[in-house]
């Protein structure tokens, strides 16, 4: 799908992408030669090839047909980042991206665990998104407010450890942070890892001001367990902000009501599902949850490792496959907006 001149023109608003997973070839072609990292690939050509990964995080659903698993080849593109400077231009050519896109405000997901656990101290990951921050909103004139992801696939105590590591780098509600980052997320493979394992993170990061969402991806096994605990239970039953994906609210209907009494939007990146569900399957679904009044917005995810496919990309295939008029796409928008975290002043500049 070609972006249309309305898709591109549009003013839009990202929240929900992992600045890992903007990661181009490129770059860390250009990083693994800097940080002389050495790449298990002979060639430019067959780094390229390794950004064709199959969806499921489990090896054994996806069948062995050698690809990667999109987080074994996620994981495997972090280790070329290593000094503050790989972290700051890894985020500014993303930012840089977003301007390109007419993309306003975004809110990007990143993993510190992803870095300590293979010896890049946590500061040098912090000030290079904190510098890149800064400079973003100078430079491109998009501004930028972070949200720290626990992984987890870890133990609550290394998260918790992760966490407590990164908070002066939070906007906590004393202000006296450095801002970056002022929401905590839950990422990284759900297989029997409910978020529930991690209500004292939620609990500490709530205390600390901070805003709370949480993957429950599609399609994963306990899809609907998780998403009830995420909506109903979490943080002794006020529940998350935000869900990142939750498609499977579509499976029960205490889930999609769920959703709405309690004003909870989900993040929905169209391209990652359609890589294993059918158009006429899919975009269906996401009709029928507009229809029923969930609200959500449009985002990307992980582009460079699904297909090179952004936020327009995703724009136009709702545009296209659920009959979204312009008015509705300009609503999708004011979503995302709604949905935001981001400072009122922000808010009315881009509506
Ligand atoms: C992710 Cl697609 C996806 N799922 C889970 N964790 C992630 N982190 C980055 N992308
Ligand atoms: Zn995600």
């Amino acid at each position: 799908l070609e972006i249309s001149p309305f898709i591109a023109s549009l003013p839009k608003v990202e929240l929900h992408i992992h600045i890992e997973g903007t990661l181009t070839p490129a770059l860390r072609w250009k990083l693994a030669h800097r940080n002389n990292i050495p790449l298990p690939y002979a060639t430019y050509e067959e780094l390229v090839d390794s950004y064709n990964v199959t969806y499921n995080h489990r090896r054994e659903v996806n069948g062995d047909n050698g690809a990667p698993t999109f987080l074994e080849a996620y994981f495997a593109g972090c280790q070329v980042l290593c000094t503050e400077d790989d972290f700051y231009e890894l985020a500014m050519a993303y930012l840089e991206k977003a301007r390109e896109m007419n993309v306003r405000y975004v809110e990007p997901f990143f993993d510190t665990q992803a870095h300590t656990r293979r010896g890049v101290p946590a500061e040098t990951v912090l000030n290079g998104y904190l510098r890149a921050q800064r400079d973003g909103a100078e430079r491109f004139g998009v501004p930028s407010n972070w949200i720290f992801c626990f992984l987890r696939d870890e133990p609550l105590e290394d998260g918790l450890k992760a966490y407590r590591a990164a908070l002066p780098w939070a906007r906590t509600k004393d202000g006296r942070g450095k801002g970056l980052f002022h929401a905590v997320g839950l990422a990284s493979n759900e297989y029997n890892r409910p978020p529930g394992l991690f209500e004292e993170a939620f609990l500490l990061s709530k205390e600390d001001g901070l805003h709370l969402t949480m993957h429950c991806d599609v399609d994963q096994k306990d899809a609907a367990e998780h998403m009830h605990e995420a909506i109903f239970d979490i943080c002794a039953g006020t529940g998350t902000d935000r869900i990142d994906h939750g498609l499977n609210a579509l499976d029960r209907m205490d889930l999609i009501q769920g959703l709405k009494s309690r004003g909870i939007g989900l993040t929905l990146c169209p391209h990652a599902y359609h890589r294993r569900q059918a158009t006429e399957v899919l975009f269906p679904k996401i009709r029928r949850l507009w229809d029923e009044g969930v609200k959500f917005c449009i985002n990307s995810d992980d582009p460079t490792y699904m297909h090179n496919v952004w936020i327009d990309g995703n724009m136009m295939k709702v545009h296209e496959y659920c009959q979204f008029t312009k008015r509705d796409m300009a609503k999708l928008v004011q979503n995302a907006v709604e949905m935001s975290w981001a400072d009122e002043d922000i808010k009315k500049e881009i509506l």
